[in-house]
């Protein structure tokens, strides 16, 4: 079947030869495994030659289904990143992947407007202002409706189909409308915010409708699910037993679950990276640089206002005024460029430089600036260094669906060392109990647990990040992947 683009274009198909038999236009309607997401798990480079080519963006969620994406024939489906024509079906590493295409206005409506400037604000507690414009649900409603049909034209009879956050949070039932033979599951990335909170959506029921198309519905946290169920009953009026929501639809009576699966991260990959000799040395050479400091600390974010990145700069800033860190003591914090064209985030930008520059007049020696702020974005082993340098982890989002950063400092530190500072409003913070863990809002309860967490004996720092390692290692990410597939195995399908 082939799919029409709402600005008419074609799916042009790349890359069609495979060495490994048929690509995902020539198996269309044959796969048993449709995974649908926002973006495809590949970035467009250019070659050497001057060429378009595309280059794997390996995340813990591509590394947690690449063995039963294999073995069940099964498709990515995602937005390629760019505006233009879709690129249609192609393989890379031996992943069949199916690109759509959005129009430069769908980019701006779709993409930067109701994802970026609608829900993902009002999902995180409105730090920000949600903007609400119809014509930016317009556009998300065509945008879903695009990946739905690709799902649908993809799906074999009885496929599963597994679709992720809340940029899609229309495709189950726009899927279950057209195949009522395929099992449906979606799981939410970011927070689900409490019913006083969504309830300013103005197109609320509509997206508790779509979500309710699928079978299985997976949130970060039990207080996620804990919401979407009190909005169930409160905006649809639906009724809900336990984690089972009621819903009649076209194909009679069903039951829906909503229920917490705790994302992770691919936490041995990530722990066999720390232990090679060159990333060691790297991690030596960081600290080198920053000429030895007692203590190394460490924040590592996208530049978003949820990550409390003021917050935690205000705090430092504070303790190096009223001298209760030592001259030694150092701050190191990337914040990666991301969503460049949101105001907001060019507004946080501006706030966050402003402060950097505060403190660094306040207290730089020359040659010794008291924060090393990096607006850049690193190689993996890049990061995995910087992990194994920092004495202290800063995580201290104001609100975080899970927040990876966390879980892999936790699997970089091997030999036991380390202290993490992680905020309470953060999924990981429900696994994390060797953390301090902090209220970002609060200040002052923040310069006291930097403090302490720089401070701690080896063998309190040894005891609590055992505990931590642990857990991430026994929930790690195809822990998540194989929890989230049996239980929707167990669906009715
Ligand atoms: C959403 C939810 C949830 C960052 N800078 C660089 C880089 N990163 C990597 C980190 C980490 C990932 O990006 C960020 O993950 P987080 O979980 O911290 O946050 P979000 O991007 O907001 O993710 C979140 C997650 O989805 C998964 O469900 O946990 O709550 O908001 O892996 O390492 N990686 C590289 N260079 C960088 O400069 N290579």
């Amino acid at each position: 079947m082939a799919i029409a683009h709402p600005a008419g274009w074609p799916l042009a198909r790349v890359d069609p030869m495979s060495p490994m038999g048929k690509t995902a236009d020539e198996a269309e309607g044959q796969h048993d495994f449709v995974l649908v997401a926002s973006r495809l798990p590949v970035d467009r480079v250019e070659n050497p030659d001057g060429e378009l080519d595309w280059r794997p963006s390996p995340g813990g969620l591509v590394t947690a289904l690449e063995p039963l994406m294999r073995a069940a024939r099964g498709v990515w489906i995602g937005w390629s990143g760019d505006a233009g024509p879709a690129p249609g079906s192609f393989r890379v590493n031996g992943l069949d992947l199916v690109g759509v295409g959005l129009s430069a206005e769908q980019v701006l409506d779709y993409y930067e407007g109701f994802c970026n400037a609608t829900l993902w604000p009002l999902y995180h507690d409105v730090i920000a202002p949600p903007q609400f414009h119809r014509r930016w649900w317009d556009a998300y409603v065509a945008v879903n409706r695009y990946l739905a049909q690709a799902a649908v034209a993809q799906a074999a009879p009885g496929a599963t189909v597994w679709v992720h956050d809340y940029q899609l949070q229309l495709v189950p039932r726009m899927v279950r409308e057209q195949r009522s033979d395929v099992r449906i599951g979606f799981f939410n990335h970011i927070p689900f915010p409490g019913y006083e909170i969504f309830a300013q959506l103005p197109w609320r029921r509509q997206v508790i409708d779509g979500l309710l198309g699928a079978d299985l519905l997976g949130f970060q946290r039990r207080a996620d699910a804990a919401n979407f169920l009190r909005a169930c009953r409160r905006a649809a009026g639906l009724p809900t037993r336990g984690s089972a929501v009621r819903v009649i639809d076209a194909a009679g009576a069903r039951e829906v679950r909503a229920e917490a699966f705790p994302i992770s991260i691919d936490s041995a990959a990530l722990e066999e990276i720390a232990r090679r000799e060159t990333v060691r040395k790297r991690a030596a050479e960081i600290r080198l640089a920053l000429d030895q400091p007692e203590t190394l600390l460490l924040g590592i974010d996208r530049l978003d206002y949820t990550k409390g990145i003021l917050h935690r700069l205000k705090a430092y800033g504070e303790l190096l005024n009223e001298g209760r860190l030592g001259p030694r003591v150092v701050l190191v914090q990337v914040a990666s460029p991301s969503r460049e064209r949101v105001e907001a985030y060019q507004m946080l930008r501006d706030d966050v430089e402003l402060i950097v520059s505060r403190i660094n007049g306040d207290h730089a020696e020359v040659g010794s600036p008291p924060v090393h702020y990096l607006h850049q974005s690193y190689p993996r082993e890049e990061m995995v260094a910087l992990y194994l340098s920092a004495d202290v982890m800063l995580v201290t989002p104001l609100r975080d669906g899970m927040n990876l950063v966390a879980k892999e400092y936790v699997s970089c530190r091997y030999d036991e060392s380390g202290a993490l500072v992680l905020s309470e409003f953060t999924g990981s913070a429900d696994e994390l109990s060797g953390a301090f863990l902090v209220n970002p809002h609060d200040i002052e309860g923040l310069k006291d647990t930097i403090v302490r967490a720089a401070t701690i004996s080896p063998a309190e720092a040894r005891r609590r990040m055992r505990a931590m390692r642990r857990r991430v290692r026994e929930h790690d990410v195809a822990h998540w992947a194989a929890t989230f597939l049996d239980a929707l195995g167990q669906t009715r399908g």
